[in-house]
């Protein structure tokens, strides 16, 4: 049945509900954290789970979500891997009167739209995350930096958003260059080796913008390789706020990260029932992001995930 007003599939009220999670990856803490938690949360409820890993396919993804239709659960938590290939299912789940709720990463909204084809986005604003690193970087070097950037996942919300709030601010500043922009895919050694290269190409970097804490640790590892000081002769910006990131911000590696919360669970869950309840969801629910730098690491380190 669609809820006549918004066209969504409409959900009924129960006490213990089916629903699939459609999970991009876990090749990282911050998606391990995250599965963790939508996994505990539903344990507490005593709901049951469909889980799925795409192991860093959207293609993977797309069937998984297909299968979760198959077996009609009652509602889908996506986590789309990019922005792009994921529409089309959030359509089919519509179709099939299943209610799909976007976690952590969001969909082209000319091809599926918040509160029309999906009921919400749940997650960070990555312009903003962007913004804030930006804005860090122009504050501590006096508008003048010469830039190497780590770009996350090629077409994911995260990596496209926090790239145009970034260069937002850049543009404000003729002394900020970016010398070398380049994927590192939000994985570690992808970053290390990507890092490598850039390294070769413009030893004059002295700030290093990670879209993601994986690729900034690998990028430590390649400074550190070729003799650099990150820190000192290299500032490392990075978002997340993992512990082992927050960490080097106390080593003094890292100089400024900002959160980036995996713990979706409990909000995931009581956004379902009030909209099971028939409240009205907004078409993005944000969550807030802290920050992490010399000054508060320390005190901060045992609240990160
Ligand atoms: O920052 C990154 C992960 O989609 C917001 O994906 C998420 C990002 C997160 O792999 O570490």
């Amino acid at each position: 049945t669609l809820a006549a007003d918004t066209g969504l599939p409409k959900l009924a009220v129960k006490a213990k509900y089916k629903i699939g999670f459609a999970q991009t990856e876990s090749n990282n803490p911050w998606r391990i954290a995250q599965t963790k938690s939508m996994q505990d949360e539903a344990k507490k409820l005593g709901w049951q789970l469909v889980y799925t890993d795409a192991a860093g396919s959207a293609a993977k993804q797309v069937a998984d979500v297909r299968s979760m239709i198959a077996q009609k659960v009652d509602a889908i938590f996506l986590a789309p891997r990019e922005e792009k290939p994921l529409a089309p299912v959030i359509l089919e789940a519509k179709k099939a009167g299943i209610p799909v709720f976007l976690i952590d990463r969001n969909v082209d909204q000319s091809l599926a739209k918040a509160g029309t084809d999906y009921v919400t986005f749940i997650g960070s604003n990555f312009i903003e995350e962007g913004k804030r690193v930006g804005e860090w970087i122009a504050k501590k070097t006096n508008g003048k930096a010469n830039i190497i950037e780590l770009e996350g996942t090629t077409g994911s919300s995260p990596a496209n958003d926090r790239k145009t709030g970034f260069d937002n601010v850049i543009k404000k500043y003729p002394g900020m260059k970016i010398l070398a922009s380049q994927t590192g895919d939000f994985a570690r050694d992808k970053g290390r080796q990507v890092m490598e290269t850039l390294l070769q190409a413009h030893p004059e970097v002295n700030v290093v913008y990670a879209h993601n804490d994986e690729m900034a640790i690998g990028a430590i590892a390649a400074l550190e390789a070729a003799g650099k000081k990150p820190g000192k002769d290299v500032l490392v910006l990075s978002i997340d706020g993992g512990k082992e990131a927050v960490q080097l911000v106390v080593d003094g590696k890292i100089a400024y990260v900002v959160e980036c919360n995996p713990k979706f669970g409990p909000k995931a869950y009581s956004t379902l029932k009030d909209y099971a309840a028939g409240k009205k969801i907004p078409a993005k629910i944000i969550n807030p992001d802290r920050e992490f730098h010399a000054g508060n690491a320390k005190q901060l380190l045992n609240t990160a995930y």
